[in-house]
């Protein structure tokens, strides 16, 4: 398989003026006619991207080719010395019914749908499959009558009927797009009507499309879409260009959902929601997926990737975009702690092993492995720290002029970087780096308090590991939160620094709270501090770092006590915990800080107790573990702390429980915070012993008014194998057999048991209802089953995800490659393991032959 280089980037030869497309679905194969009309730019071969595909003819400006007048291979055909205007038509026949990777044009039930992003396209027809050629798109979609729905991107231009019991529509799409956003949709759909009017007086109509039985379950979407168009205007100033918004959902799909212009295809899950079948944090998931989504249309679509490498210009933008439209739908605090969990846990669990890649690669063997936490997540901190050091006003400068600048292109990051330099007048062409240095830099610092000089004077440096692969690593702007604390009083104080070589944009913002490191090593100096204070670092998580400061225990639950807002409480927190689970520090402080704390957060905000209740997770942890890891230890580690925290607060959970009645169902985040926290204590209750504690989660269940109280109940009465816990589960399983999304909560359950085996990972994967074409039941049962490294890193939980591996290679390679990064960081493993692990991976190395897996596989393989 080929390595691709960003290095190698080269415009395209040809533009494409229009494409006019043609679908025929037919059972057992479908026609693609296309009329592509073409013009030179510069010199070099016609290149069309082309795979999987049976042509049966094709024309050059009416004059029909033969094999002699192009070359083919199994992924392009090739015109040397084409006319500067070249008009095709081509047309090819391929089998969406027999397409089982999700990636082109698919047949998922009764539904045919396309996934064209990165490289679905080709897989429909000749096209020059790449960002950068944007054109504009005339489709006919033609089928049977059984299938009412038919759908492209754009207006409705025409509709009719056909012999033979078939008819057909045209759409027609006036925005230039490149052809990852095409997207079609021929099935028998029943839609969710409404209507939104732009800031620019435009009446768009939106339309959410599902299976009839569905329809119920699609206006917490519908409410979303209306929520985030309003939001983009007050925002960014960005209204929608469209007469028209639709949204699909199937529910055999790789990926969350898609950004397809004006047409944008969604996993079920990411758009269905009902809170009989729906828990809150997955209908918080549907709110925040339809917002990214919609966000696309501007970060994304109007303004694209020039090459796959920009992808972070787009994702990483839109979900900074997304994460700040959810602080209207929880509090920030809380919006901010679940955003860094995630980093934390995945993002850096994968910038620490051998996929590691700087949110902009420089090279690939398959684009897509790289939709990744870091192509996202860190992405998004990065437009975050922009955003940060600009403030709002000086941001929206910025980003007014990206859209100035650049609609309707397909644009680098530096572009981005540009705009937002020159819109607001502040150069931040220094953040540049971040996108292509790999690896989480690490901040160490100490501090020291003069009590003559009534100084307190910091010192930080920074550093991060070198990468297989990519240069040695340079220091990067590292915005760092900073405030003093009042060791006695417990009082913030008013900082008044002298900063030494300090850079322009620190020069800003020191003020702010805010100091940029930028440079290997630098010290701050804080004048009239007239007693010792407590520094609180990182604040808001203020870069994508680890942080490796001298604090003692007390100072962290100082912290955890006097910071003034949850995300900061939440981080002294975590910053305890770490010492505790993997420095072997003494739990007495951490206790007593959060039980000193957490009562009172209870009453003001339960939705942030459950997060200050929060224990690292186990693959966290393993993730800071780069030697000699041993899953057990760390399992009981962390058990000893729970045990420890749920003995500590009996009294307090039992009391706490009862106070918490189920009430009728309200979606909002404070009553979202009520269940959340009746769930997280009645498992506390029931570790700690408290008596009936059991019987409460049956009864929990029993009268449950919504899914968050019946799995949650279901969830501890499964992991705690009470004595009804198959009768529930079978219960479970009879209300819920006919709701696809609430029977993967089923299976997820049972996966994810800590006290569950591969055997019965095995056997939920040979149940009636396991299906291998749809990757939300296969996530349910892999991705839950990797909560418990104890059971992962065994030889049969390796050979188990290295199977399921082997059984996707063909099937569906972007999933299977997915599923092997599940074994990526085996090298820290203590022996035997470690070298058990070695073997089996190896084992699969003749087995695979995708690119997808393959290249995941290689570079495991490479740590
Ligand atoms: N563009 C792929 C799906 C998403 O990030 O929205
Ligand atoms: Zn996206």
């Amino acid at each position: 398989h080929q390595t691709i280089y960003l290095k190698d980037y080269t415009p395209p030869s040809f533009e494409v003026l229009s494409i006019d497309l043609s679908i025929q679905v037919f059972d057992d194969h479908t026609l693609v006619h296309s009329k592509l009309v073409m013009q030179r730019l510069t010199s070099g071969d016609l290149i069309l991207c082309g795979r999987d595909l049976e042509l049966l003819n094709i024309s050059l400006n009416g004059n029909a080719l033969t094999p002699q007048d192009y070359e083919i291979d199994p992924e392009q055909l090739i015109i040397k010395n084409a006319p500067d205007q070249a008009e095709f038509a081509i047309s090819v026949k391929i089998h969406p019914e027999s397409n089982t990777q999700l990636e082109g044009l698919y047949q998922a039930g009764n539904l045919f749908v396309t996934q064209n992003e990165p490289e679905g396209f080709r897989k429909i027809t000749f096209f020059p499959d790449r960002p950068d050629i944007l054109t504009v798109f005339t489709t006919r979609i033609e089928a049977d009558k059984k299938y009412p729905t038919l759908l492209a991107n754009g207006n409705l231009v025409e509709k009719g009927e056909l012999s033979d019991n078939r008819h057909f529509a045209v759409w027609h799409d006036p925005t230039k797009k490149p052809s990852y956003l095409f997207a079609a949709v021929i099935g028998d759909l029943a839609v969710l009507k409404d209507s939104f009017t732009t800031m620019e007086g435009r009446h768009v109509s939106l339309e959410i499309y599902a299976l009839a039985q569905d329809l119920p379950k699609c206006h917490v979407a519908m409410q979303a879409l209306k929520d985030s168009m309003k939001w983009d205007e007050d925002v960014y100033g960005r209204p929608y260009d469209l007469d028209n918004y639709m949204i699909v959902a199937v529910s055999q799909f790789n990926m969350g959902a898609m950004e397809n212009k004006g047409l944008n295809i969604f996993n079920t899950v990411c758009v269905l929601a009902d809170p009989e079948v729906t828990t809150d944090p997955a209908m918080f998931y549907v709110k925040s997926t339809i917002a990214h989504e919609y966000f696309h249309n501007w970060t994304g679509n109007r303004i694209t990737c020039r090459d796959w490498f920009q992808l972070c210009l787009k994702e990483g933008f839109t979900v900074f975009r997304d994460q700040s439209f959810s602080t209207t739908l929880q509090s920030p605090a809380v919006q901010r702690i679940d955003d860094v969990s995630s980093l934390k846990s995945v993002q850096f669990a994968e910038d620490a092993g051998p996929l590691s890649h700087p949110p902009r690669p420089d090279h690939f063997v398959e684009i897509n492995n790289f939709y990744t936490a870091t192509v996202y997540d860190k992405g998004a901190e990065i437009a975050r720290m922009m955003a940060n050091l600009l403030g709002p006003e000086k941001f929206r400068q910025g980003t007014d002029e990206y859209f100035r600048r650049h609609d309707g292109q397909a644009v680098t990051v530096e572009d981005l970087v540009d705009s937002l330099s020159d819109g607001s007048g502040v150069d931040l062409r220094n953040f540049l780096p971040w996108y292509s240095q790999p690896g989480t830099p690490c901040v160490k610092g100490r501090g020291s308090y003069d009590a003559d000089a009534k100084t307190y004077t910091l010192t930080l440096s920074q550093s991060t590991a070198k990468r297989h692969n990519y240069p040695e690593p340079q220091p990067l702007p590292i915005p760092v939160g900073v405030a003093l604390f009042d060791k006695e009083t417990g009082e913030q104080l008013t900082l008044n620094s002298t900063v030494l070589k300090q850079s322009e944009v620190a020069e800003n913002n020191i003020k702010d709270g805010i100091f940029v490191l930028d440079q290997a090593e630098q010290t701050v100096v804080f004048e009239q501090v007239n007693a010792e204070p407590v520094v609180s670092l990182l604040r808001n998580f203020s870069a994508p770092v680890l942080l490796d400061f001298d604090y003692s225990d007390e100072d962290l639950a100082f912290l955890l006590e006097h910071e003034t807002n949850g995300f900061n409480q939440w981080q002294a927190a975590q910053m305890l915990l770490e010492r505790v689970l993997l420095q072997d520090h003494n739990p007495a402080v951490y206790l007593n800080a959060i039980a000193k704390a957490l009562p009172q957060v209870a009453k003001d905000d339960a939705l942030l107790a459950t997060r200050l209740l929060d224990i690292p997770s186990e693959n966290y942890l393993a993730s800071r573990i780069d030697q000699e890891y041993d899953p057990a230890v760390v399992h009981q580690k962390r058990d000893a702390v729970l045990n420890a925290l749920a003995d500590r607060l009996k009294d307090y959970w039992a009391d706490a429980y009862q106070s918490l009645p189920i009430v009728e169902f309200k979606d909002n985040s404070v009553e979202m915070g009520k269940r959340a926290y009746r769930n997280m204590v009645l498992g506390f209750a029931i570790r700690a012993g408290v008596e009936g504690a059991l019987d409460w989660a049956s009864e929990q269940y029993d009268n449950a008014v919504c899914m968050t109280e019946r799995l949650g109940a279901l969830r501890h009465l499964v992991w705690n194998k009470a004595n009804n816990a198959q009768d529930k589960l079978d219960d479970f399983y009879k209300r819920f057999k006919h709701e696809d999304l609430a029977l993967d909560q089923w299976f997820a359950v049972q996966a994810g048991n800590p006290q569950g085996s591969v055997q019965v990972a095995r056997e939920l994967m040979e149940h009636p209802e396991f299906d291998w074409g749809t990757p939300n039941r296969i996530r349910s049962v892999t991705g839950n089953f990797s909560g418990n490294p104890v059971l992962v890193w065994t030889t049969e939980g390796m050979q188990f995800y290295t199977e399921i591996a082997k059984r996707l290679d063909q099937q569906n390679p972007v999933l299977g490659s997915r599923i092997l990064q599940f074994l990526s960081r085996w090298y820290t493993l203590k022996e035997p393991l470690r070298s058990e692990a070695k073997n089996i991976l190896q084992g699969l190395k003749g087995e695979v032959n995708s690119t997808s897996v393959c290249e995941t596989l290689n570079n495991v393989l490479k740590a």
